[in-house]
């Protein structure tokens, strides 16, 4: 029994430990691209996106704001920090401290950024900050996606990022404090439980079972240039984070790894 109870507990840890580097900052609407301007929910949630597993408590955010970009219209930055509304999320596990509001978005390009409060990781005795950004577009009017939104850590993308059918590639690349990362690691998740914005909840059924964990977390790394490339094989949201982006980083006397992510969406030919 007393053996049982040992590989139950380290099968558990295991788990766990498993789970421990997979966090994904999320900054959700349901489109990535759409038709016409008007009102769009958005949700932040620190998670675990390919099982909707622990949902860690988000502090109020550093920042949060949007770069419009229109033609050669110039960038216009709106804060949407004071519109952050605190909403209780719930996994599939647990339930965690979350954020929703609503945007109004217009033709172009909306660059929506966080920055958030260092989330601390007790098991590690470590913090995590994931900066985050998600683009969307209005009525295929062309905008500066392509352009760094001067985030301390993120990934510029090289391919548009709502544009992708799937079986298209996309490309990005890892900057940290303006500069490229060469071989920065990056760990990639598929948005497999949709979330249910209205009920701020994520769907119990999944999009996809994965056949052993390894899929279920994908990892690739950057090339010297801080560019990565990865094939998209599923319509839906894709998440990449670049990890531990400063060595040296710390937050209030601990280690603190700077990440960056990006979520793109892509959708069937
Ligand atoms: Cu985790």
């Amino acid at each position: 029994m007393k053996k049982r109870i040992a590989v139950l507990v380290s099968l558990i840890s295991l788990i766990l430990s498993a789970q421990a580097f997979a966090h994904f900052q999320l900054i959700y609407t349901p489109d990535a691209a759409l038709e016409n301007g008007g009102k769009i929910p958005l949700a932040l949630v620190f998670t675990h996106p390919f099982d909707a597993g622990h949902t860690m408590d988000m502090g109020t955010p550093e920042q949060f704001f949007v770069l419009q970009t229109r033609g050669e219209n110039p960038v216009k930055k709106m804060d949407l920090l004071d519109t952050l509304v605190p909403v209780s999320w719930q996994s599939l596990t647990n339930s965690g401290k979350a954020f929703k509001t609503d945007y109004t978005a217009r033709g172009g390009d909306h660059i929506f950024c966080l920055v958030p409060d260092p989330y601390f990781e007790a098991e590690e005795d470590s913090y995590i900050q994931q900066m985050t950004k998600m683009i969307i577009n209005v009525g295929g009017i062309p905008g500066a996606w392509m352009e760094p939104a001067g985030l301390p850590a993120e990934i510029v993308p090289l391919s548009k990022p709502y544009d992708r059918w799937t079986g298209n590639v996309f490309q990005g690349k890892v900057l940290y404090n303006g500069q490229p990362v060469p071989g920065a690691e990056i760990e990639i998740e598929y948005l497999n439980h949709e979330p249910l914005i209205d009920r701020n909840a994520f769907a119990r059924k999944p999009a996809v079972k994965a056949p052993q964990s390894s899929f279920e977390l994908q990892t690739i790394f950057a090339d010297d240039n801080g560019i990565f490339t990865f094939g998209i094989p599923k319509a839906g949201w894709w998440g990449f984070a670049a990890l531990g982006l400063d060595e040296d980083a710390t937050h209030k006397g601990k280690p603190c790894s700077k990440d960056a992510v990006i979520w793109i969406k892509a959708v069937d030919m």
